[in-house]
């Protein structure tokens, strides 16, 4: 099996385990981060095999666009984009990174302070 079949969020995209997803299509879910660092925290992730950022190749270039727009047009849909949102990806240790499928996260819903999720 590969990165996201044996990862928490293969588990979320086969509906083994609940979450509360707040979009999906064939490329990708989003649902709550289950420790949200901010008002809004959704997680959005391609349901292909990446198991972090440097493990992206040129095939995966429209799907991880696919990913960032999707993340967009969530945050406009919701009325986040006014005010300001912000997006990040950890990628490894020191990034914090512990799911081992790409992942964005969305933060929004108040003045983010610093940086970082
Ligand atoms: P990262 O540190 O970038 O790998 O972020 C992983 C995020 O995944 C972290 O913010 C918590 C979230 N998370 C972990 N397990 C679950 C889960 O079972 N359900 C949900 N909704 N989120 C989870």
């Amino acid at each position: 099996m590969t990165d996201i079949d044996t990862t928490i969020f293969g588990k979320i995209v086969r509906r083994e385990i609940p979450a509360d997803i707040v979009f999906e299509n064939d490329d990708l879910i989003a649902f709550r981060d289950i420790a949200p660092s901010a008002p809004v925290h959704v997680l959005f992730v391609p349901k292909t095999p990446i198991a972090s950022l440097d493990a992206a190749r040129p095939e995966h270039a429209e799907l991880l666009g696919k990913l960032m727009l999707a993340a967009a047009d969530y945050a406009r849909a919701q009325g986040f984009a006014q005010d300001g949102y912000r997006v990040v990806m950890n990628c490894g240790a020191h990034a914090g990174q512990t799911v081992f499928q790409v992942h964005l996260h969305l933060l929004a819903g108040t003045a983010l302070g610093g940086f970082g999720a």
